[in-house]
């Protein structure tokens, strides 16, 4: 061949070798496109679209299943990324709920981005853990306190005896409501509308901006302050594709993780000032409850026992998680 076509052959090759290795990505995650996985979920795609020849395809909240049957389909390697959250990753992984033991994180907004930001137990302690899984993690970030809405007001555990309080599915958080004298019921999204609706349940917990989103201070009566978490959430891939990709494609993931994980922390901070006055305006009679320091001192004295009962089950580990987050949440605060 002579040096000519040599030269187009290796052109043709470089650009026949471009256009195979664009690839589309499925993306799942628990919530819509506007809400804070979502807005995670489209700074990753521009970024991903931006720097790359790939495509990101987005699968919003319902679209695939609930959260338990994207992550199967996510372990199986039919999709590439997913936000699963602790509050249902917990059944799988243990270690997952230290986000889920109550008055351990922070309630100061600022205070909750420097834990998430530079937190040593946040940033170094769950990749292996999530490996063992055959996950990728890429990114950990809040999405505000949680908050619990009841029918009736309540401000000790004695006040919430009998009230069926519905969580997510980890097992940590039965143990919380348990400690805190409610009646809790597991069960996925999908099925919590309806159940406030049928009074099967009498109330749930989730941040202010999720239950403005989805209407859930009009199905009850009560919003409590107890401050004893941040509503956390994690995006993985699989971790097989992510192996498989050449370096240049970790990178570009690396990269786009860090430019949305910079930039959901910068939207967290607001998140608990925009859902509270949305939910202000559009429900005025709503009745809003912050319970004082005294009150809340009861609820954490009850939460000894769930951190307990986290230990009891993630072992070792999980105790040298919460131990570093106790360190990282005095830094945090500390900081501010
Ligand atoms: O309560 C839940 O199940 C949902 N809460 C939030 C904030 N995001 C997704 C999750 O499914």
């Amino acid at each position: 061949m002579n040096r000519v076509l040599k030269t187009i052959a290796v052109i043709a090759g470089v650009a026949f070798a471009g256009a195979v290795q664009a690839e589309e990505w499925k993306y799942v995650m628990e919530e819509g496109l506007a809400d804070p996985q979502g807005m995670y979920a489209l700074k990753f795609k521009e970024e991903i679209e931006k720097n790359s020849d790939h495509t990101i395809k987005i699968y919003p909240v319902g679209t695939l299943g609930e959260s338990t049957d994207a992550m199967e389909q996510t372990q199986a390697g039919l999709l590439q990324f997913i936000d699963q959250s602790p509050g249902f990753t917990g059944a799988m992984i243990p270690e997952a709920e230290a986000f889920l033991v109550p008055y351990v994180q922070p309630t100061d907004p600022e205070a909750v981005r420097t834990f998430f930001k530079e937190g040593k137990a946040v940033r170094e302690m769950f990749h292996e853990i999530y490996r063992e899984q055959g996950l990728e993690l890429l990114a950990i970030f809040p999405e505000g306190q949680q908050v619990v809405t009841t029918m009736e007001e309540f401000h000790t555990p004695e006040d919430l005896a009998g009230m069926k309080i519905r969580t997510m599915t980890s097992p940590l958080l039965l143990e919380t409501y348990k400690a805190f004298g409610a009646s809790p019921i597991a069960m996925p999204w999908g099925e919590l509308i309806g159940a406030l609706k049928t009074n099967m349940v009498d109330g749930q917990e989730n941040p202010t901006i999720w239950i403005e989103a989805y209407g859930l201070d009009e199905l009850t009566k009560v919003m409590t302050y107890t401050g004893h978490a941040q509503y956390t959430t994690a995006v993985m891939a699989n971790a097989d594709f992510y192996d498989g990709l050449s370096d240049k494609d970790k990178q570009l993931i690396q990269d786009a993780t860090a430019v949305a994980h910079a930039y959901i922390l910068d939207e967290a901070v607001k998140m608990d000032e925009i859902g509270l006055k949305k939910i202000q305006e559009s429900n005025p009679g709503y009745k809003i409850v912050r319970l004082t320091e005294a009150e809340r001192a009861v609820f954490r004295e009850r939460a000894k026992a769930v951190e307990q009962a986290f230990i009891d089950k993630a072992g070792e580990r999980g105790a040298r998680i919460i131990e570093q987050m106790k360190a990282d949440v005095a830094a945090a605060n500390q900081a501010q």
